[in-house]
């Protein structure tokens, strides 16, 4: 079926989330929607409260532009706006624009009748920022905690929150996040060549299907895990690297205070040594 007369068919109204027709309709190709109308303002707002950080902040250098978390002492309170108010307010507008995000993605799945793995997989990120900017900040009792935004000096946080822990790849669940993205990059790059090899082979050859593929992989290992379970294994490894991300930098702090090597004194600890 050609792409336009699938979308006459498909690219209908009704079938929000909300109910009703606000804002059901398209601009152009962009489909609109009650959440891309949250999602712009959110972002106009954040946006416009960066540039408004960035004016007082003395620097128009834009790797070095930082938009400051509230000091310790504010705790969880309400800072003053140029004392961390700003990165409180870009915080929420973030979260409500990510969100509305996720419930535009959702809506037009569900208007298309489709499975909702797409918002599903994009809330994996949207936790792993919450639980930076939120959990984390409220298990440890201050909005200061939070990371501070700017492209240096959250490289500079990373770089002093991992060391405060000594050493961070000895974080159990750090481990796990690292290998599940390793491993994502291996399967991503595993499967795209095995696409582009079966469907772009030498000049004046047929085009390859699924049976060559599997047969390439089954020659090669002995296993195929087959043109769906390859995306489904994807899917897994890449939620997976944003979930133990998350974990791993939610126990730093309300779970462990110590540094990480420390961390494996369990083992030495064991009553089977003794
Ligand atoms: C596969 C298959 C695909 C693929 C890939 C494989 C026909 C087009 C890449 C091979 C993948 C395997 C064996 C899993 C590897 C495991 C990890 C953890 C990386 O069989 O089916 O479909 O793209």
């Amino acid at each position: 079926m050609a792409m336009l007369s699938f979308e006459r068919k498909y690219r209908v109204r009704g079938g929000t989330l909300i109910g009703g027709d606000l804002f059901d309709f398209w601009v152009g190709p962009f489909y609109v929607g009650f959440f891309g109308v949250t999602t712009i303002f959110c972002t106009l707002v954040g946006t416009l409260m960066i540039f408004y950080g960035a004016a007082i902040g003395g620097t128009w250098n834009p790797w070095t532009i930082n938009i400051a978390p509230p000091d310790l002492k504010y705790g969880l309170g309400l800072a003053p706006l140029k004392d961390g108010g700003i990165w409180q307010i870009v915080t929420v507008c973030a979260l409500g624009a990510f969100v509305s995000w996720a419930l535009r993605q959702a809506e037009i799945a569900r208007k298309l009748g489709m499975g909702y793995h797409i918002p599903v997989a994009y809330s994996m990120a949207i936790f792993a920022y919450f639980t930076l900017v939120v959990i984390r900040p409220v298990l440890m009792g201050a909005w200061g905690h939070g990371f501070p935004y700017g492209i240096l000096s959250h490289l500079d946080w990373v770089s002093n929150t991992g060391y405060q822990y000594l050493h961070f790849h000895y974080n159990p669940a750090h481990m796990l996040a690292v290998t599940f993205f390793f491993t994502t990059t291996l399967a991503l790059s595993l499967h795209g060549a095995l696409v582009l090899s079966a469907i772009n082979p030498a000049p004046g050859t047929d085009v390859k299907t699924a049976e060559h593929e599997n047969t390439f992989f089954r020659d090669t290992i002995g296993y195929s895990i087959g043109t769906l379970g390859i995306h489904r294994l994807g899917l897994f490894l890449a939620l997976s690297a944003g979930f133990w991300s998350a974990v791993c930098i939610v126990i730093s702090g309300p779970f462990w205070t110590h540094g990480w090597p420390q961390w494996w004194s369990w083992w030495l600890n064991l009553p089977i040594w003794s």
